[in-house]
């Protein structure tokens, strides 16, 4: 359903409802859920510069006493870690968002069997040394029970493994690349791989535009998830729906001018356009594709997810395919708890994934500490315990009733999820638009 029913109409700003029915007259409806995330975006088209230092702090040591073992009443300390400055702090501006949300709804609802949490908020900026810096901060100051971050698998796939090596949990609020939870024993992630959640947009492409034969696709080099991204949508190209690649551009997280790729691109006159960056990249390429006279169907991968994206590409992201692990409409109580949260916070009704995702990277912690708890309780467990107690209860199955829908974790820490959506952007002005969702998939 397109259109609101009454119980989901009070997640409908007045200028949301205008750009939703709009996309309701020229896009199909949505099988189920929801009819939108993410309201508009007034950011700058680049995140402030990083101000972290990058040099190498102290190699991580577990950690003893203090944190979660200390007194009965004391707050329980949790990291997280996303890029609060950098190009990548596009992104994690969601995640804090989310992140802060949580902790007050979990901290007014108790906490963990009445020890409210504290959150560590270290950030990673956008690359790997400072996720390095921010996990090293987690483990030896902070003296936390666990970790939530960092933003990209890029920094996942280096400082993971000083948190595995030091057995401190890491839940990966945003890291889709195929292997994160392969890094070690110690690492989890509560979003969902791109392997899954990409090949969707595809399928509702090739929905709108059935007609399509060649697709030209374009990949930020220098980053873990967008080569993911790209193998995962080549595959669905050439093998699932045996469609022509015609091209393969590369650029770099750090480019700002694509006229050689947007140029090769449009010679090779393809019927559709897929591409795996970041969102200044990621955007940029978009906006410089339309600019240069592209005027076929475009997918954007994960990279695209959040609102920052609308000022990058401006009026030229409007018609933009994205495949999404939330939905706004969602019917559930957590989820209608979690809107209300960022309304409040926000103004806004329509909260993107990254930060429906950390909001419940942090309820899996809040919920498991709870578990562990119960069992024997934290005060009386060493720090080391009480880390190595909180990663076994993640990965034991248990499963978690969170805005994403109910989920769980294998054995290997994979997030096992089982409804997807595809959003297709709207624009309402050159900064303000918002995710139209056009597609659920559900397994
Ligand atoms: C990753 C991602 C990012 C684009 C999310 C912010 O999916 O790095 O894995």
């Amino acid at each position: 359903m397109c259109i609101w029913s009454v119980s989901k109409r009070a997640i409908a700003t007045a200028v949301c409802v205008s750009a939703v029915l709009t996309a309701c007259a020229t896009t199909p409806a949505a099988p189920s859920a929801p009819a939108a995330s993410g309201a508009g975006a007034s950011s700058p088209t680049t995140a402030p510069a990083a101000t972290e230092p990058t040099t190498a702090a102290p190699a991580a040591t577990a950690a003893t006493g203090g944190g979660a073992a200390a007194g009965a009443g004391e707050p329980i300390p949790i990291c997280f870690s996303v890029a609060q400055t950098s190009n990548t702090a596009l992104l994690g501006q969601d995640q804090l968002v989310g992140a802060k949300i949580a902790e007050k709804y979990f901290n007014d609802k108790g906490g963990v069997n009445g020890r409210p949490i504290k959150l560590f908020y270290e950030d990673t900026a956008g690359d790997e040394n400072g996720a390095i810096n921010a996990f090293q901060n987690c483990i030896n100051k902070d003296k936390v029970v666990g970790i939530i971050g960092p933003t990209l698998s890029q920094q996942a796939f280096a400082a993971d493994k000083v948190a595995d090596a030091a057995k401190v949990p890491v839940m990966g609020p945003s890291n889709t690349a195929k292997g994160i939870p392969q890094i070690g024993p110690y690492v989890a992630r509560v979003s969902a791989p791109v392997s899954i959640v990409a090949p969707n947009a595809v399928k509702e492409a090739l929905k709108q535009t059935p007609n399509i034969k060649n697709v030209a696709v374009a990949f930020a080099q220098n980053d873990a998830f967008s080569k993911s991204e790209t193998g995962t949508f080549q595959n669905a190209v050439t093998n699932t729906y045996k469609l022509n690649l015609v091209t393969v551009q590369t650029f770099q997280t750090t480019d700002t001018d694509f006229t050689t790729q947007a140029t090769n691109i449009i010679n090779a006159k393809p019927d559709l356009v897929i591409i795996s960056g970041l969102a200044a990249d990621g955007g940029n390429l978009v906006k410089q594709l339309r600019d240069l006279g592209y005027k076929g169907p475009m997918i954007g991968g994960n990279g695209f997810n959040t609102t920052k994206v609308f000022p990058v590409c401006q009026q030229q992201c409007d018609g933009l395919i994205i495949a999404q692990a939330y939905a706004p409409g969602l019917d559930s109580q957590i989820n209608k708890d979690f809107i209300a949260g960022y309304d409040a916070d926000q103004k806004s009704k329509l909260p993107p994934q990254l930060t429906a995702q950390a909001f419940a990277a942090v309820q899996v912690y809040v919920e498991a500490l709870k578990a562990v708890d119960g069992k024997s309780k934290l005060s009386g467990l060493s720090l080391e315990d009480s880390r190595t107690a909180l990663n076994m209860q993640i990965k034991s199955g248990a499963t978690y009733d969170t805005p994403l829908g109910v989920i769980t974790f294998d054995k290997e820490g994979e997030i096992l999820q089982n409804t997807f959506y595809v959003a297709q952007v709207k624009m309402s002005s050159a900064s303000e638009g918002i995710f139209n969702i056009i597609g659920t998939y559900s397994k």
